[in-house]
């Protein structure tokens, strides 16, 4: 049964519910975006977030290979080269998210090599980044750009971390902070095209549960990830 454009509103609706579990509502959100965080907890988080970050290309590159459309593909490869930067030494945080958050790491007091050899990564930010790369794998093409649809919710979360981060953590270099700022263009472009391409592709009811399904399964990833991370770093 093909729903008609109101179901379309509706499913649009449902999927933005999800933001009600979106980790900016997470303890360690909170508390960061709320200027209680240690340099310690910062630093752990900034080093177990590399491992996700440094997922997320071969998590992309995943959909484009299960991805049989052209124009899909086309624009969804921009996100591998906004990650992995197109050559290297190009321009500043030109050269990519990757790039940019290794300056991240830096700006907090990390090496880029402790940062980058992912030594600080604890077993449940590994599992649930593995879990997120191995659902874009196995998972229908279209139900893994569902899952990216968190960053429908991240805009937000950017703002308030960056004036956090300006306002409670004057210890960090604030250039390390451009990672942060390019996400806020390049979240909602992102978000925008794989909004459309779900809301085209899922056209039956279960086709619409199986995305939001993906939706809320990537909130778990977010979600663990700060929980592994909280209990990691705890309060002193
Ligand atoms: O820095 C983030 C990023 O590059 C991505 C890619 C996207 C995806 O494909 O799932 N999701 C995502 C996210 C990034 N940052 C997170 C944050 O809180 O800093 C938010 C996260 C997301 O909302 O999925």
């Amino acid at each position: 049964m093909m729903l008609t454009e109101t179901g379309s509103d509706s499913f649009v609706a449902e999927l933005r519910a999800q933001s009600r579990r979106y980790h900016d509502q997470h303890t360690f959100s909170r508390r960061m975006n709320e200027g209680r965080l240690s340099p310690a907890q910062i630093q752990g988080w900034v080093a177990n977030r590399f491992a996700y970050q440094a997922s997320i290309p071969r998590k992309d590159a995943a959909i484009l290979a299960n991805c049989p459309d052209r124009e899909v593909r086309r624009r969804w490869i921009r996100r591998i080269h906004d990650h992995d930067g197109t050559a290297d030494g190009e321009g500043g945080i030109e050269a990519g998210g990757i790039e940019a958050w290794l300056r991240l790491g830096e700006a907090v007091g990390l090496t880029r090599e402790e940062v980058e050899d992912e030594r600080h990564v604890v077993p449940g930010v590994r599992f649930a980044v593995d879990a997120y790369v191995t659902f874009a794998r196995s998972r229908p093409w279209v139900e893994a750009v569902a899952s990216s649809l968190t960053e429908l919710f991240a805009p937000d979360l950017m703002a308030d971390r960056l004036a956090a981060f300006e306002r409670h953590y004057p210890w960090i270099d604030p250039h390390g902070l451009a990672y942060f700022r390019a996400r806020l263009t390049q979240a909602p472009r992102d978000s925008e095209h794989a909004l459309q391409v779900v809301t085209e592709r899922c056209r039956t009811p279960d086709q619409r549960a199986a995305a939001v399904a993906a939706l809320t399964f990537k909130c778990d990833v977010l979600w663990s990830m700060l929980d592994a991370i909280d209990r990691a770093y705890p309060d002193r």
